[in-house]
């Protein structure tokens, strides 16, 4: 029967940017006529995400919602989202149940590469086509899926080289992966890389056009062989699950006046680096939005903004911008007019909305994946990375020095021209026709034969 309509089970992992990527990929399949059932772990690390499945739920009611219950899981001296994915990971055999129940309508199951080593061999046992979504850049997945081979390989002269790829400083590896220590990250995404070889396919947020050189390597197998086929099929467009606020203070600022300052959901930063933002960000003489954050996990940044930042800042800087320390809706800040320059820690969900929506970044990695995400932004022009500022936390970057880049990306004409162009070839992408449009009209097809 051609006919029927593909059903497919979608099961993100923890934290705002991997839960994001998977409720836009849900929109997406449903305005392609797919079924969809959503399978969420029963219990969410932030606020945020429960808080936007709700949201999301109320909003697309044809979605089907599943809950899987988590064996507990704890390891206190490491990051509460790679704890939760650990916990994910070990209650994948609970799926079973869930996915036996709706399995003879399933076309196939989709699953978060931080969950891949667990959940393949539950679908495999159920005969269930699997794929993996990777959320972050085509990239990072050279890296995370070649891992697990050349881990203990190292190059020449302080360089790292994935198989098929150009050669990088070695300091743009996550740091965990070169520890000699133990970690949640580095054993998790070995094994995850390694089960992802048994995958049907590999989903990425991205396109064909901002990430030519991963992907072709990738399908050509240089990266790792028996890979099976990688499809961009990206950016994910936004999709308005998240309650809109008004925006009068910036409705009110002339076009690409405003610096939109945000490190994304689970990045803590420094009292004492704060301190030398405010003071870049007044000497900058930018108007700005600044989301400060100074702890991990949403739940505990109780803090009242006058305990984060200084009075004399707040003063200075009252006409200038706003401070805020709680969630915003950054889709409806990057698409404002007004917004003129993005710094980012370069989640890359950020990265791709940035490209969405034309806007460019300083970039400055904090951790994990970033630092590869920086450069694949500035290699395409999409803002610019002053690599020498480190990890976070490595080293306390002064106001001066972020003042100056501020202005570089907030004045630089040619820099804005760039990103336009950037932003028409993303929409291009997903637009009937484009790349990442046929790369989903392909799965889909195949999901229902
Ligand atoms: Br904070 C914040 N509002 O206030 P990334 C984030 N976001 O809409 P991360 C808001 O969360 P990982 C806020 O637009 C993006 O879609 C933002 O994902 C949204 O970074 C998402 O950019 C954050 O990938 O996740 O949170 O560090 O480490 O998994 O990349």
């Amino acid at each position: 029967n051609h006919n029927h309509n593909a059903h497919v089970a979608l099961i993100p992992s923890s934290g705002m940017g991997h839960l994001t990527p998977f409720l836009r990929l849900a929109v997406s399949l449903i305005s392609h006529n797919v079924r969809v059932t959503l399978i969420t772990a029963q219990t969410t690390v932030s606020l945020a995400e429960s808080q936007a499945l709700s949201c999301f739920f109320s909003t697309y009611p044809q979605i089907t919602a599943s809950q899987l219950p988590l064996v507990p899981y704890d390891s206190p001296s490491e990051d509460p989202f790679y704890i939760q994915y650990e916990a994910i990971r070990r209650s994948s055999h609970l799926l079973s149940p869930i996915l036996c129940s709706i399995t003879s309508s399933l076309s196939a199951l989709i699953t978060d590469m931080s969950l891949a080593s667990t959940i393949i061999p539950v679908t495999q046992s159920l005969n269930l086509p699997n794929y993996v979504l990777f959320t972050s850049s085509a990239q990072m997945s050279t890296l995370f899926l070649s891992f697990h081979a050349i881990a203990g390989s190292r190059g020449e002269n302080d360089l790292f080289t994935i198989p098929g790829m150009q050669p990088l400083p070695i300091s743009w590896i996550p740091p965990p992966l070169l520890s000699e220590k133990d970690s949640l990250f580095r054993t998790q995404l070995m094994e995850n890389g390694k089960a992802m070889l048994q995958a049907d396919g590999i989903l990425i947020n991205t396109f064909e056009n901002f990430e030519q050189e991963p992907l072709v390597a990738l399908n050509a197998g240089e990266v790792i062989t028996r890979l099976p086929p990688v499809t961009a099929i990206g950016p994910f467009e936004p999709c308005g699950f998240e309650r809109s606020r008004s925006l009068t203070w910036l409705d009110g600022q002339p076009m690409n006046s405003v610096v939109f300052v945000s490190f994304g959901s689970r990045t803590a930063i420094s009292r004492e680096q704060n301190k030398e933002l405010a003071d870049g960000l007044l000497r900058s003489e930018c108007r700005f939005i600044w989301v400060v954050k100074e702890k991990k996990v949403d739940r505990e940044d109780g803090k009242v903004l006058d305990e984060l930042v200084d009075e004399e800042f707040m003063k200075k800087g009252k006409d200038k911008g706003l401070v805020v320390n709680q969630w915003v809706n950054q889709e409806q800040i990057l698409s404002h007019p007004a917004v003129g320059g993005f710094v980012s820690h370069c989640g890359w969900n950020s990265v791709t909305e940035a490209a969405w929506h034309g806007v460019p970044i300083l970039a400055w990695p904090q951790h994990g994946d970033q630092k590869m995400n920086a450069y694949v932004l500035s290699k395409r022009g999409l803002g610019i990375w002053a690599a020498n500022w480190g990890w976070g936390g490595e080293m306390v970057v002064k106001g001066t020095e972020i003042s100056e880049k501020i202005r570089e990306v907030m004045g630089n004409e040619m820099l804005r021209a760039q990103v336009i162009k950037i932003r028409e070839n993303a929409r291009a992408a997903v637009a009937n026709g484009g790349s990442s449009h046929k790369g989903v009209i392909e799965l889909i097809q195949i999901w229902k034969n």
